[in-house]
């Protein structure tokens, strides 16, 4: 009896120190919400800064839990994306979690060309993380295209003329996931702290291309924070969607 009491004393000094190593790695193995908004508000909420590019003019309706995009402006036919970009920057992270649930409408016609893009940028402002709804060609139905640094999945040109569907991107020490409707699409690694979001809405400056309509019922960025690496470089591939 005495060598099984002491063996119950031994173990529960070990619980208590997993216990409080437990108690102590908990803060840091928390993640701070950095963004979510679901759209219940009447308008864009302030903690977006709204910036275009090739643009005139937009119309959009935040209404019902949707921030629903129904025309972007263009003066001309200059044959890239006009783009408007919602932006939001935080405390640089490391492991992340981005949830992004959108809609979009062609109309009924394979001519629309837009885009529902979620980058995420690191400390060097460069796009290393992209989730997109991608509507490319006035020929062709739109597709699902995603990128981690300077790998790309580009799926079937298969999306219908009208749908709804989630992205969820995951990064646990650099190593990350994009899943598109539960289905993991692409992996990939990159460990550069992501300090910004941008979600786009970019319609085709083209003869051919018709617009429809493109929405976002929520989008969420949850994350650790950590530390940048001084002098470290990443992967640029800005140029690909503008
Ligand atoms: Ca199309």
């Amino acid at each position: 009896m005495g060598d099984l009491c002491a063996g119950i004393r031994i173990a529960g000094v070990c619980w208590l120190i997993a216990f409080g190593i437990g108690v102590i790695a908990i803060p840091g193995a928390m993640a701070d919400l950095k963004v979510y908004d679901h759209f219940d508000a009447d308008d864009i909420d302030p903690s977006w800064t709204v910036t275009m590019d090739l643009v005139t003019g937009w119309t959009y309706e935040v209404a019902s839990s949707w921030l629903t995009v129904s025309q972007i402006l263009f003066d001309q036919m200059h044959g890239d994306w006009s783009t408007v970009a919602l932006t939001q920057e935080f405390a640089p992270l490391g492991d992340l979690t981005v949830n992004l649930d959108l809609a979009w409408d062609s109309a009924g016609s394979n001519t629309a060309m837009q885009n529902i893009s979620l980058g995420l940028y690191d400390t060097n402002d460069d796009n290393v993380i992209w989730a997109i709804y991608h509507d490319a060609w006035s020929a062709n139905r739109g597709r699902v295209t995603a990128i981690i640094d300077e790998s790309i999945y580009d799926g079937p040109n298969n999306l219908p003329h009208s749908g709804t569907g989630s992205f969820v991107i995951a990064r646990t020490d650099g190593f990350v996931s994009i899943s598109w409707e539960g289905d993991e699409v692409l992996t990939g690694t990159t460990e550069a702290p992501i300090d910004r979001l941008e979600l786009r809405f970019q319609a085709g400056a083209w003869p051919t291309a018709t617009f429809g309509e493109l929405a976002v019922d929520l989008i969420s960025c949850e994350g650790e924070e950590t530390t940048p690496v001084a002098g470290s470089t990443w992967g640029n591939i800005k140029a690909l969607f503008r």
